[in-house]
């Protein structure tokens, strides 16, 4: 198979980012009135406004050119019809079979997967509520009111990222808590307050094996066992998901509290299963349903939009335009809403995690530049920290910019003044201000040409800075699910585009090995260890402390 860079649409590509080089995109508006109509794609669920990119109708063509020499459409039918496009893990990839809510029937080596997802979500549903209602018991008899989820990365950062996001639909049956961290700070604070009759822990693990999430169930585990004095406790308060039922089981848990994963869902696509129990208990099931429609919406754009109209697959073209041909090297996600504070995190791992990557499926190096870094911030407290640098320094960086035209708590004259900086920021970006005008902008208030000239440098900002707009009708289960498939599809074509695997992780393993050894390490002081001098001369110092305390 050919190497991208070989593809014709991609040489093409590479010659028109020459010339696009040199356009600016002013430039490009004033040439063409009917950029915005051309350059947007309106969804039930949101609008996206890719307008502001330095692109031509040409660009856009040849954009759908590689996408079709890349065959998108062909990958799409494998991931969707469970083909073992994870090529490096040999499984399939169905985060979307978990929300077919058609239920059409999609069998997976004889088996109707549609009918597993059901009968895990009728599980789901009867226990969320048995919990919310207060029928499920602690060990004392009492009604749980605090929940607290223990996982990691894939099993903690969507869940999380949608419970803060979707805080305004929760009622005030149950807290829910997250515990990821193995510092721990975070675990002893967020139990110091809690009555251990009325806590139930789920610990979401898909291999039940990662050490933060063991070392914080075990220390919840030892938190509940000391205050029950009783073992039996433990099948009235902990609750596993997982796609290693022995392990959970010999942790402890009851067969009876195991829920469901399977190999055919990766960590970070994995909030639409099982490991969004916390969502459930903290909204209801119904709700956490909506989210499920909402993705399974995006899921049939994906499948049914013509390419040129396909929302996830001009937000990857784009991406790759910015960043394999223009040359940026991160990209900011900046949401204008206060529920989406936990966006840019989610992003970062949904992304870099998949497609921070630079040998193709093939095991062969690219030779080009793959995926951005991704960082953000909330828009307005952006604003007061590093816009400066998007505004003026000599790095390009793409953002999407995503905000609600409603907030879901509306404090009068607040939203105004949160939007106009949305839509006055992604403008200014774009438009900049040249020399001249900040010259002319000075005099009309009376400024000495001194002044003028020492000052005007400084004020000039060249704008032609790409953003995507998602302007999302306001922030709801349905509407935050569609949100988070249109990336996790946009980052599908990003990983097909640039020829790789965007399914497995190896790069975070080979730390997690280390941490093993050096582990083994700190528990017996006396072992000589011989690392590099850097990494004995730490661990020198650090044990140098300890032993001195
Ligand atoms: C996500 C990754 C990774 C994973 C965590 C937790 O796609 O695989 O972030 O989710 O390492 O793994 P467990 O769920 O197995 O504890």
């Amino acid at each position: 198979m050919s190497n991208r860079s070989s593809l014709k649409s991609w040489q093409s590509l590479e010659n028109h980012a020459l010339e696009m080089k040199q356009q600016h995109m002013n430039e490009l508006f004033s040439l063409d009135e009917q950029r915005f109509d051309k350059f947007s794609i309106q969804l039930p669920s949101m609008l996206l406004d890719y307008s502001k990119n330095v692109i031509t109708g040409k660009t856009i063509d040849q954009l759908i050119a590689l996408a079709e020499e890349c065959d998108v459409s062909g990958w799409r039918e494998k991931m969707f019809s469970g083909q073992r496009i994870n090529s490096t893990e040999d499984r399939a990839v169905l985060h979307t079979a978990l929300r077919n809510r058609k239920q059409t029937p999609l069998y997976l080596e004889g088996e109707n997967i549609t009918d597993s997802v059901e009968s895990a979500l009728s599980k789901m549903k009867a226990f969320t509520e048995e919990v919310r209602q207060g029928q499920w018991k602690g060990y004392s008899g009492k009604r749980i009111t605090d929940v607290v989820s223990i996982g990691v990365g894939g099993s903690n950062l969507g869940p999380q990222m949608v419970t803060e996001a979707l805080k305004q639909y929760s009622d005030d049956s149950l807290n829910v808590h997250y515990v990821s961290n193995v510092d721990g700070t975070q675990i002893a604070n967020v139990l110091r307050p809690l009555n251990p009759e009325k806590v139930l822990f789920i610990v979401s693990s898909k291999t039940f094996t990662t050490t933060e999430t063991m070392t914080n169930a075990r220390t919840a585990l030892k938190w509940l066992v000391a205050a029950s004095f009783d073992d039996k406790a433990v099948a009235k308060h902990f609750i596993a998901v997982t796609a290693n039922k022995d392990n959970a089981v010999n942790f402890g848990i009851d067969e009876e509290n195991i829920f469901e994963l399977w190999d055919w869902v990766g960590g970070r696509f994995s909030l639409w299963s099982a490991i969004g129990l916390p969502i459930a208990l903290d909204l209801g099931f119904e709700k956490f349903i909506e989210l499920l429609e909402g993705a399974h919406e995006i899921d049939e754009h994906f499948c049914q939009a013509p390419l040129t109209e396909n929302a996830p697959v001009i937000l990857a073209l784009l991406s790759v335009w910015n960043c394999t041909f223009l040359g940026a090297q991160s990209q900011a996600i900046l949401p204008y809403d206060q529920s989406l504070h936990m966006l840019s995190a989610y992003m970062q791992q949904a992304e870099m995690e998949s497609n921070g990557k630079s040998v193709t499926w093939h095991g062969k190096e690219v030779n080009y530049p793959t995926v951005p870094s991704i960082w953000g911030e909330l828009g307005i407290n952006g604003q007061h920290a590093f816009y400066q640098y998007l505004h003026q320094s000599n790095n390009i960086v793409p953002a999407d910019f995503i905000g609600s035209v409603e907030s879901v708590t509306p404090v009068q004259g607040h939203h105004q003044t949160l939007m106009a900086n949305f839509f006055a920021q992604t403008q200014a970006l774009m438009t900049g201000v040249d020399e001249q005008q900040v010259r002319a902008d000075l005099k009309a208030t009376g400024r000495v040409d001194e002044y003028i000239d020492k000052v005007a440098p400084h004020k000039v900002h060249k704008g032609n800075r790409p953003t995507n707009t998602i302007l999302m009708k306001r922030i709801s289960p349905r509407t935050l699910g569609s949100l988070i498939a249109l990336y996790e599809h946009k980052i599908f074509v990003q990983g097909i585009i640039l020829q790789i695997c965007s399914f497995d992780q190896w790069g975070v393993e080979l730390g997690k090995g280390l941490a093993n050894k050096i582990h083994q390490q700190l528990d017996q002081p006396k072992v000589s260890i011989n690392h590099d001098s850097s990494t004995n001369g730490l661990i020198n110092f650090y044990q140098n402390i300890i032993s001195a305390e």
